[in-house]
């Protein structure tokens, strides 16, 4: 079975790949190493070291014998290579990670908002418009975002992507399912509402093979592939744009930094770990749709939990101080979040949980690279709006160094 990576060089795409790999896919990966310019850009670099994907690749090859191609693309921009490229390998799948996934970043500044969606939505386009193009029958498997759902309290345990209601007819009451009313908090999470349509729109039109996965907040570093040697290790982000808050929070407790809770810490969020989603996505690759079927939807996460009671866990563990901080981000202070993730579970996941064991794993990996640590990216600079600017500048949260002017807004 031949699978196509797209974003394969970044934090799930590299383990992903790893896996289906060891799995017995026959891998290739297609990157333009998009992630490594942002790092650049950022003027910040991942907490663990890691190497080129030529260095990946051959490390790969070297402790399974096993081969992962690797194209330099530009997803959303290079149309005619795309649909040569699916011609040429006629993948069975192709993984679709190949968007800008952070939404802080996706908030810095204009210039940041309008990269996100020109990046996001020409990329998924393009790679319908490619499947059709190819005129073969290639599984799509994307990776989505719980975000969809937005996150104020839904009053509802949150379905599989679709909403069942009942709507007023000439002939009376009437239940139909659509997709769940989408409110996403970020351009980033806006950019995958939008997918969202563009999918319906070609699995009704052409009959794509359609999965996406409603992933929530990922934490953890390894998984069993890219623990097999350190030029294999997966990349970990701290900083105040791409770290996200388990991982965070975790590292900041290993440096001796004070965790750090936006607002009250009352926002519930939906997680799951590395391991998971590697296995997750393996899980729907050998599950697709039927031709013809609408786009098949499922919650990818494992748990819900509030971002204070995950400090108070990091706190309990490693004795680390909690500090609230201003939010930047325009969400809201509290909320409820019930999810359903029955068709992973049917499918056999057995889910990793927040277990100290594991959480301890991430611990050691921020400390044994500690040294590499700038302490100074660690806050959340990346205000939603005026006034969130407004409230961090007075706190004075900001304390990010300052970039080339080129890069501001
Ligand atoms: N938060 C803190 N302190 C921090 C960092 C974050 O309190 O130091 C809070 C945020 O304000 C937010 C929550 O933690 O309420 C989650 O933030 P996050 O940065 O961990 O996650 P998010 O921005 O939602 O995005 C991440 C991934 C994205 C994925 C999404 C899944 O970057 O690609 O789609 O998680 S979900 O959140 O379920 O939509």
């Amino acid at each position: 079975m031949r699978v196509l990576v797209l974003g394969g060089d970044g934090f799930c795409g590299w383990p992903t790949a790893l896996h289906l790999s060891a799995s017995g896919w026959d891998v290739t990966v297609v990157d333009n190493l998009s992630r490594r310019n942002i790092d650049n850009e950022l003027e910040i670099q991942s907490l663990t070291p890691i190497r080129t994907m030529g260095e990946r690749i051959r490390a790969w090859k070297e402790i399974s014998g096993r081969e992962i191609g690797f194209v330099n693309l530009t997803l959303g921009q290079e149309f005619e290579r795309l649909v040569a490229l699916i011609r040429d390998l006629a993948p069975d799948s192709v993984v679709h990670f190949a968007e800008q996934r952070a939404a802080p970043y996706s908030m810095k500044s204009a210039r940041h908002k309008l990269y996100t969606v020109d990046n996001n939505i020409n990329a998924t386009h393009h790679l319908l418009a490619a499947i059709v193009e190819s005129g073969l029958d290639v599984h799509l498997a994307h990776l989505g975002t719980m975000g969809v759902y937005g996150y104020g309290t839904a009053g509802l345990r949150i379905p599989e992507g679709y909403l069942k209601v009942t709507v007023d007819t000439d002939n009376g009451p009437s239940e139909q399912e659509i997709l769940f009313p989408p409110n996403p908090g970020s351009i980033y999470h806006m950019t995958k509402t939008q997918d969202a349509l563009l999918f319906q729109f070609y699995a009704r039109n052409d009959s794509l093979r359609i999965t996406d996965l409603h992933q929530g907040i990922v934490w953890g570093a390894q998984t069993a592939e890219t623990r097999l040697d350190e030029r294999l290790i997966n990349r970990f982000d701290y900083d105040g744009d791409y770290g996200t808050v388990l991982n965070r929070f975790l590292m900041q407790a290993a440096v001796g930094y004070p965790l750090t809770v936006h607002g009250t810490g009352g926002q519930m969020r939906a997680f799951i770990h590395i391991q998971d989603t590697v296995r997750c996505v393996e899980l729907a690759l050998k599950n697709p749709p039927r031709r013809g079927e609408r786009v098949k939807i499922l919650n990818q996460m494992t748990e819900s939990r509030r971002v204070r009671d995950l400090a108070q866990m990091v706190a309990d563990m490693t004795g680390a101080e909690v500090r609230n901080l201003p939010n930047p981000r325009q969400e809201a202070d509290e909320n409820e979040l019930i999810v359903a993730n029955d068709q992973f579970r049917q499918l056999g996941l057995k889910p990793i949980t927040l277990a100290e064991g594991l959480m301890q794993d991430v611990t050691e990996i921020a400390r044994r690279y500690a040294d590499r640590a700038d302490l100074s990216r660690v806050p959340c600079v990346s205000a939603w709006n005026q006034c969130r600017a407004e409230a961090l500048e007075t706190s004075g949260t900001v304390t990010e160094p300052s970039h080339p002017a080129s890069l501001r807004a």
